[in-house]
């Protein structure tokens, strides 16, 4: 009897390890894609500026240290993206034409067209 109930615990104690290492096999994959996404993610955070009808949207934009921002025009005309003390500065951006500039120091960073001045836009990197 004694060794009865022995094999039984000893069968119970199998099944509980062999479910686990299911549930973990199931689960392995999901919580690998879910951190290879949060890798990417935290390494190239990207935010988007377009421009719509000679203006710049978002027109403020708050990003962190680090992060890649993204001007895309919508417009058929060509725009440029010029920071005021030309910290960064595009070509010209034809249509569906993007510029990217990834920020490296906190600040406040106001710019422009630089063939329509009256557009402007700012970001502001904390
Ligand atoms: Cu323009």
């Amino acid at each position: 009897m004694q060794s009865l109930i022995s094999h039984l615990r000893f069968t119970a104690g199998r099944l509980a390890v062999g479910r686990a290492l299911v549930v973990a096999i199931l689960l392995g994959p999901v919580a690998g894609a879910m951190l290879a996404f949060a890798a990417v993610a935290a390494q190239e955070p990207t935010n988007v500026v377009t421009i719509d009808n000679f203006t710049f949207s978002p027109k403020d934009l708050t990003v962190a240290v680090g992060t890649t921002v993204k001007w895309v025009n919508h417009d058929d005309i060509p725009h440029t993206v010029v920071e005021k003390n030309t910290t960064f500065r595009s070509k010209a951006l034809d249509t569906d034409d993007s510029y990217s500039f990834t920020f490296t120091s906190a600040g406040s960073f106001d710019y422009f067209c630089g063939l329509h001045p009256h557009m402007v836009g700012k970001v502001i990197v904390q």
